[in-house]
């Protein structure tokens, strides 16, 4: 099929996610055909720096033959068994035992999934589980965030708080909503600071409306990732935790963007210091390579759900489907071997922060903010005010579509521009990346003089 075929037969038998199904039949998909490095190719030949990893989740980019030659071989090998009726796979054995390794050092027991979905709503029923052993049947509510995202499955999205999402589907009763860190967004006059402590003290606040004595557990990813690469400020886990401390509630912590190495560290938590009882995986466990997610289950939670006995009536076909687990290992041998996650920490990171930066003296940026190999671009009218050109998020739109015409995959969330590319970047191709999200930006501005 030529380009125009694919595209008619793509309209007509395909529903992506997250898509307006009418607006793609308008514009046609880009089809996506090649990969090498950090670079992604299109079906005309276009060469584009991919600023998202894939989706947040190629972090080593698209060429390592170690892991697509070790599924290989997995699926001839054994290409599937599950995990349930006291049967087990030696990839999956190997893979718990690394992650108990990598993950911080009082998490030492996973739970397999084939998503970051998955996950999440493993971590609902595990929570409940928890309690209820415990004989505290009366702990029940969860709190989450605004703007969070945990995923598209029913608990997933009750857990999120995207408003879009929350209108096209009931959510579970049981979760509620607080602030999030949006200091350039919802931080009014406050500082920073000011503000960290204040969206913290806002778990606080629901804590005590509620009932310490109904509150399960609180969910964050500990940088809002599709939320718009939301960093919040220093202030902020450091007052969490101590809202935690005083409750005892469990904390849930959503590593699926942030873990393997996009902050410099292997997870979120090691980057701010917090003690999560679980830990949300996927993404880039396999460098994308494979579907597979799962939770980290620390040791408070997993010697209640291993010494009470009696069965966890949870799980997946898919829960540590051999493929999948070659390929975590295979990508977790890599990120320690070269040292990528070392080399985001001491050099890539500091350097992207620098050139990132550089950015904000742009008319229309508003805010240039960075962290290990991760990075936004609040789009605005006027820097003074911080007030956006429309309503609409035009702005986001164009300055994607100009940034993809320059050869550089960035995304927009609404009106802020955010790009988390592949960690094996060298410092010569953060300097194209950030020429590209220059010319992008120059480009957006004509467009919306
Ligand atoms: N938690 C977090 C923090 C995520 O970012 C999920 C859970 C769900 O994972 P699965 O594997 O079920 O998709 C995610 C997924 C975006 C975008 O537009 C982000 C995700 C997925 C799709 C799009 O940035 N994150």
């Amino acid at each position: 099929m030529n380009k125009n075929q694919l595209q008619q037969h793509d309209r007509e038998h395909l529903l992506h996610p997250f898509t307006d199904f009418h607006d793609l039949g308008k514009q046609g998909t880009r089809v996506i055909t090649s990969a090498e490095g950090a670079y992604i190719t299109d079906i005309d030949g276009h060469r584009m720096l991919d600023g998202m990893s894939g989706l947040w989740c190629c972090n080593l980019g698209y060429s390592r033959r170690e892991i697509s030659e070790a599924i290989y071989e997995q699926l001839n090998k054994l290409p599937f068994y599950n995990s349930f009726f006291q049967c087990t796979t030696v990839p999956s054995i190997e893979l718990a035992d690394l992650l108990s390794e990598v993950t911080p050092a009082h998490m030492n027991n996973v739970f397999f999934t084939g998503s970051g979905s998955e996950a999440n709503d493993t971590n609902l029923r595990i929570i409940r589980r928890y309690w209820d052993l415990l004989e505290q049947p009366e702990k029940r509510i969860v709190i989450s965030r605004k703007n969070g995202y945990h995923g598209s499955t029913i608990g997933g999205a009750s857990l999120g708080g995207m408003s879009g999402m929350h209108k096209q589907f009931q959510a579970l009763d049981y979760i509620e909503h607080i602030e999030q860190p949006y200091w350039f967004g919802e931080g009014g006059d406050m500082s920073p600071e000011e503000f960290g402590v204040h969206a913290a003290r806002s778990l606080d606040k629901k804590i005590q409306e509620l009932g310490p004595e109904k509150v399960a557990a609180f969910i964050a990813e500990p940088i809002q990732g599709a939320g718009g690469v939301i960093i919040p400020p220093e202030t902020y886990w450091p007052e969490v935790k101590k809202v935690l401390d005083q409750y005892g509630i469990l904390l849930v912590m959503d590593e699926v963007i942030f873990g393997f190495g996009r902050t410099g560290e292997w997870f979120g938590a090691d980057y701010y210091g917090m003690k999560p009882d679980l830990m949300t995986f996927a993404k880039a466990v396999t460098n994308g390579y494979f579907p597979l997610g799962g939770t980290m289950v620390s040791d408070r939670v997993a010697e209640v759900i291993k010494a009470k006995g009696g069965e966890f009536t949870h799980g997946y076909t898919y829960s540590a489907h051999p493929a999948a687990c070659v390929a975590g290992i295979a990508t977790l041998n890599i990120l320690r071997e070269e040292k990528i996650i070392e080399r985001v920490r001491d050099t890539t990171g500091p350097y992207l922060a620098k050139r990132w930066a550089e950015l904000a003296d742009h008319p229309i940026v508003g805010e240039a903010r960075s962290l290990g190999l991760v990075g936004a671009l609040e789009l605005v009218q006027d820097k003074g005010s911080r007030a956006r050109f429309d309503d609409k998020c035009t702005a986001g739109a164009v300055c994607r579509d100009m940034s993809i015409k320059n050869g550089l995959v960035m995304r927009a969330t609404g009106d802020t521009m955010i790009i988390a590319p592949p960690l094996i970047l060298d410092t010569t191709q953060i300097d194209e990346l950030v020429e590209k999200a220059r010319r992008a930006l120059d480009d957006t501005a004509k467009a919306m003089a």
